[in-house]
């Protein structure tokens, strides 16, 4: 996160400076609606971008995957801006996706982590990640950088078209600088988290359940789970939870809820209360302090407090450590989970 900031923000000047997309200025400017294209944990990263760029620049954004959107005649026009996210840059459903955009001539920024792999060659402008390479093959620091890169763009969106006062930016800007510290500060509940670990590792499904943009971080944590340990799991919007997975929880469900104190926190709390009145286990993630949550919940993992926007880097964090944690004491190979490609090329 931290590389993927330097050079780009200037809390001072409240001002980002995004290379590559800044060329296209004017045209995301005038832009009628974004539609972001990606797969796997790239897409999850697409969907934060969609919460973050419709709140501070107000453009409807739709996210899609790629591997759906590529086989299907969606309408795209020359109006259109397409995001494309992708830590390989190789992904064959992505590029299709993008091919499509472009027949149809919308205008393509890439959003990658390889320098020279074959998306950023095939979009007009793009942003790099700079995370470095993923050692293993689920995307863990890609993620949180993609989030930060879809942050930034979402905040000079909002620079372009002036919907976010000059001081709310600087101070937005000036709290980012400061998560990189934020995030090192989630890294130290590790030895806690792998005590958690050693609770849920016999687990034969799990659910994770978050509002706002915790939702794409519920998701995220549901794959890194199913990706790396075998777990089957599912990520779901915490309103949704009466509308189906209710029925699932027992006292041998283990429920992951994002509930951290933004606008939703009392919205979650009583979710909690609903998954404990059916006896289901649950894992908080909480924000540094929290009392109330700590009441119902069985298990807290705190994080550091901050904005909204800046809530999916930051609750990212524990729930990657948790599922590597499960893996390793699963005895699964966290590097190289079976049947996953690094680069799905087909
Ligand atoms: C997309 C992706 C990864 C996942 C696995 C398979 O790749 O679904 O999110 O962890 O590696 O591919 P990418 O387009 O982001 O490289």
């Amino acid at each position: 996160v931290r590389d993927c900031l330097r050079g780009r923000i200037y809390p001072n000047e409240g001002r980002v400076q995004l290379g590559g997309i800044s060329e296209f200025a004017h045209k995301l400017k005038n832009v009628d609606r974004i539609i972001i294209v990606a797969c796997g944990t790239s897409w999850h990263a697409g969907l934060v971008g969609e919460y973050l760029i419709e709140e501070y620049s107000r453009i409807p954004v739709e996210v899609e995957y790629a591997s759906e959107f590529r086989y299907r005649n969606p309408i795209i026009t020359e109006k259109d801006v397409v995001i494309a996210i992708s830590q390989s840059g190789e992904t064959a459903d992505t590029m299709a996706a993008i091919e499509m955009a472009k027949e149809k001539g919308a205008t393509i920024f890439g959003v990658c982590n390889v320098v020279g792999a074959s998306i950023p060659r095939l979009t007009h402008a793009g942003a790099y990640t700079h995370a470095g390479p993923e050692i293993g093959v689920a995307s863990t620091k890609a993620f949180t950088a993609q989030v930060t890169v879809l942050t930034l763009i979402a905040f000079h969106l909002a620079q372009q078209k002036g919907t976010l006062t000059s001081s709310k930016l600087t101070e937005l800007l000036t709290e980012l600088d400061n998560i990189p510290q934020k995030i090192e500060k989630a890294l130290q509940s590790e030895g806690l988290i792998k005590e958690i670990s050693a609770k849920f590792k016999d687990s034969r499904n799990c659910l994770f359940l978050g509002r706002g943009s915790g939702f794409p971080v519920a998701l995220e944590g549901a794959l890194k789970l199913k990706e790396i340990s075998y777990i089957h799991a599912e990520g779901y919007p915490a309103a949704e939870m009466k509308h189906g997975p209710i029925a699932l929880i027992d006292e041998e469900m283990p429920v992951v809820v994002i509930a951290t104190k933004n606008s939703s926190y009392e919205k979650v709390i009583s979710n909690i209360q609903e998954v404990k009145a059916r006896k289901g286990i649950v894992l908080a993630i909480v924000t540094e302090g929290d009392t109330e949550v700590r009441k119902m919940a069985d298990y807290c993992i705190e994080i550091p407090d901050a904005s909204e926007a800046f809530l999916p880097l930051l609750a990212t964090i524990p729930l990657q450590l948790l599922s590597y944690h499960i893996a390793v004491m699963r005895g699964c190979n966290v590097d190289q989970p079976r049947n996953l490609a690094k680069s799905v090329t087909v």
